[in-house]
């Protein structure tokens, strides 16, 4: 198939689902046309399959707000006209799906009917999305749709909670190279980090306030209390990061805490990771849990969201409530300081990830187009008749 994906380019946990499903297709033979305002952090434009857009919005003196949706939507007209498309599958509803209906409509006034799929992904619904600003457009977008997916059973209840949805919601959850994300060797770069042996404890994400960086450090402070030699690695960049160096120099932990920046390469790290820490205060998913488990590290998590989907309680680790530090550094304690418990959930932890096979949740996607495509087809032909 001739394949539109548009997504934002950041490190968020949408823009990387859409390169990887971007490339997976690619190289099950697709021809697919990745559209956004920058080149997405994991694209790799030399592969012969993949053809990267770029949105390109005109400064206006009267615009103090650039029309961002509706460039969008001129750029997948372009798209669906001149390089055929047979599906467009948007990432993140807002405003992705409003500028894909915008289009389609466009073409349908030139007799070319593109389905539109939309992928939910978390604060397009649970947080910007239902905002009394964009609610319903945001509504109307995804009603829209020919196709909508949730990348949880989470998310699909809430988009039906919060919104009047007159369509089915398919889950296809986020997926992973199992391949890629394995523990390997990497006793150097754990000698450098930790002389003493000492253990290690792991957080990636943007270090947005809903990810809970500074509960992260607070309970490795209760972890070293506990009198764990211990290590935290802090993996990613983001508007708490300052936060939280300033509550390790208050706390005196500096020694002990590693803030490594953003890393294209994060399995290396959690190739060395004893425990993986995600006290999120919303997460639909969980895609940096998942990819630690995938490196068999097992996941101390809050209980909200789609996080119950992917980490087991009290087999792949476990779970609290929403910031419940004592309760995670309880478990971080009985995990770090019990090899055989440790060595049980970290061979869950791999196992639960399997279930999350990029090549079965891929097909997945390629199902899901047809179906949509066929239904469509169908639609139209009975609108002609
Ligand atoms: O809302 C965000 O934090 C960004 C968002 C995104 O769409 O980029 O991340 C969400 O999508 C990921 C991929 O589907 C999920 O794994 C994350 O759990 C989810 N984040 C939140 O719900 C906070």
């Amino acid at each position: 198939m001739n394949i539109g994906i548009v997504c934002y380019p950041t490190f968020g946990g949408s823009g990387v689902v859409a390169t990887e499903l971007a490339k997976v297709l690619a190289a099950k033979g697709h021809k697919i046309h990745v559209l956004s305002y920058a080149k997405p952090a994991r694209l790799e434009t030399l592969d012969s399959n993949i053809f990267y857009h770029e949105v390109a919005i005109n400064a206006y003196p009267l615009f103090e707000y650039p029309p961002y949706a509706l460039a969008l939507a001129t750029q997948m007209v372009n798209l669906i006209e001149y390089e055929q498309l047979d599906l467009l599958h948007v990432h993140y509803a807002l405003p992705h799906a409003t500028s894909a209906y915008l289009a389609k409509q466009i073409m349908a006034d030139k007799g070319i009917n593109v389905p539109v799929v939309t992928t939910l992904h978390g604060t397009d619904i649970t947080l910007v999305g239902s905002d009394p600003s964009y609610k319903h457009v945001v509504e109307f977008s995804i009603n829209k749709s020919d196709g909508v997916t949730a990348v949880s059973e989470y998310l699909k209840q809430e988009t039906f909670d919060r919104f009047d949805i007159s369509s089915d919601i398919k889950v296809i959850p986020n997926f992973i190279d199992l391949d890629r994300f394995q523990k390997s060797n990497k006793s150097h770069f754990k000698k450098a980090i930790c002389p003493e042996d000492e253990k290690v404890i792991v957080h990636v994400s943007n270090f947005r306030k809903v990810k809970r960086v500074p509960e992260v450090v607070s309970i490795f402070n209760r972890v070293l209390k506990q009198g764990i030699k211990a290590k935290l690695l802090l993996v990613g960049d983001g508007p708490d990061r300052q936060k939280a160096e300033q509550q390790c120099r208050d706390l005196g932990i500096c020694e002990h805490v590693r803030f490594l920046g953003k890393l294209e390469q994060v399995e290396e790290v959690l190739s060395i990771a004893d425990l993986f820490l995600i006290p999120s205060g919303s997460e639909t998913f969980g895609l940096a849990a998942l990819e630690a488990m995938s490196c068999s590290v097992p996941v101390i998590s809050s209980d909200i969201g789609g996080l119950p989907e992917v980490n087991i309680q009290g087999e792949t680790g476990f779970l609290c409530a929403l910031d419940d530090i004592d309760c995670m550094a309880k478990h971080a304690v009985e995990i770090l300081s019990n090899e055989k418990l440790h060595a049980t959930m970290s061979k869950n932890a791999r196992a639960q990830a399997e279930r999350f096979n990029q090549d079965v949740v891929v097909n997945e996607y390629e199902q899901y187009y047809k179906e949509v495509s066929e239904q469509l087809q169908e639609k139209t032909a009975v609108s002609k008749a």
